[in-house]
């Protein structure tokens, strides 16, 4: 990670009204004020037009150049993403399967040089996330392939219900599709203690369409969301229309060194590398949760 590149932040993010630059600033610590409060009540944070409204076309372009290396392989998972015949009761909400439709582009085919690559790699960003989630420091998540991705959605493809692996997720529209594909989300609906199978089996059976304990946003290029992923059960809605949606996700811990198991890897890629292999068998893991 650069120690420091205020020059990237000052060309490519809105840093008048955003100014990571500046954290000893009155103009910062309202923000992140402000951005505590909306994790706090809302589970998720939208800074709209994160990035300079001049650069939405070229995040948008470097996304679609990109896309076409995306892992596509359809299949039945569960919320969980453990194993379909995973030995649990019947009627554990691990044994409702979805297709998972969505596609992702790993790190490791993104270029350094991109914008979403640079801003994953900026010492103040992630300074300013780990403020924003109220921890001392945040670590990328160490995954070669995960830490950063490209998330495709085909027009009628939707991502599925689910939780994220680490803590937090924020992530940057970069092609917004031209109907449906919104971000749809349950907050705190589970705790580092408590799975919460009832209600979180009632929002799989009927959440997919407007329900009391799901909230929906919708995202134009270069909002940056800042989101509680872990204990927040999440989907985005079937894409419609012609074009496809993207995302940029970057993922971090709280730990270092934190690196995805062979399976999920595998699930998402179509790949895994030694350093997953070598992560299984050490088990660098956040917490106890099924997944
Ligand atoms: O694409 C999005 O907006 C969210 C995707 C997501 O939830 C994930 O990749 O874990
Ligand atoms: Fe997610």
């Amino acid at each position: 990670m650069k120690e420091n590149d205020p020059l990237f932040l000052e060309q490519f993010t809105n840093s008048s009204e955003y100014p990571l630059l500046n954290p000893e600033t009155n103009a910062y610590k309202d923000l992140i004020k402000k951005l505590r409060n909306d994790l706090e009540v809302k589970g998720c944070a939208v800074l709209k037009s994160f990035i300079k409204a001049e650069w939405h076309d070229k995040i948008e372009q470097q996304g679609e150049q990109v896309a076409p290396q995306a892992y596509y392989k359809q299949e039945t998972v569960n919320a969980y993403n453990v194993p379909l015949d995973a030995d649990l009761p019947d009627d554990h909400p691990a044994k409702i399967t979805m297709q998972r439709e969505n596609a992702f582009v790993a790190r490791d085919l993104i270029p350094e040089t991109d914008i979403i690559h640079q801003l994953f790699n900026n010492a103040l960003f992630s300074r300013f996330l780990a403020d924003c989630f109220q921890y001392e420091k945040l670590y990328q998540l160490a995954d070669p392939l995960a830490g950063l991705c490209l998330n495709v959605l085909n027009p009628g493809c939707a991502h599925p219900w689910h939780y994220d692996i680490n803590e937090f997720t924020v992530s940057l529209l970069t092609k917004k599709s031209e109907k449906g594909g919104d971000f749809r989300y349950s907050p705190v609906i589970r705790t580092p203690g408590n799975e919460n199978l009832e209600a979180v089996k009632e929002i799989l059976l009927n959440g997919n369409t407007p329900h009391p304990k799901v909230n929906d946003i919708s995202l134009e290029v270069g909002d940056l969301q800042l989101f509680k992923g872990r204990y927040a059960l999440h989907h985005v809605s079937p894409v419609e229309g012609k074009s496809q949606r993207h995302t940029a996700i970057f993922a971090y811990t709280l730990e270092p060194g934190v690196i995805g198991g062979v399976e999920r890897t595998k699930q998402l890629f179509g790949r895994s590398l030694e350093a997953h292999e070598k992560a299984e068998r050490e088990k660098v893991r956040a917490d106890e949760l099924l997944d």
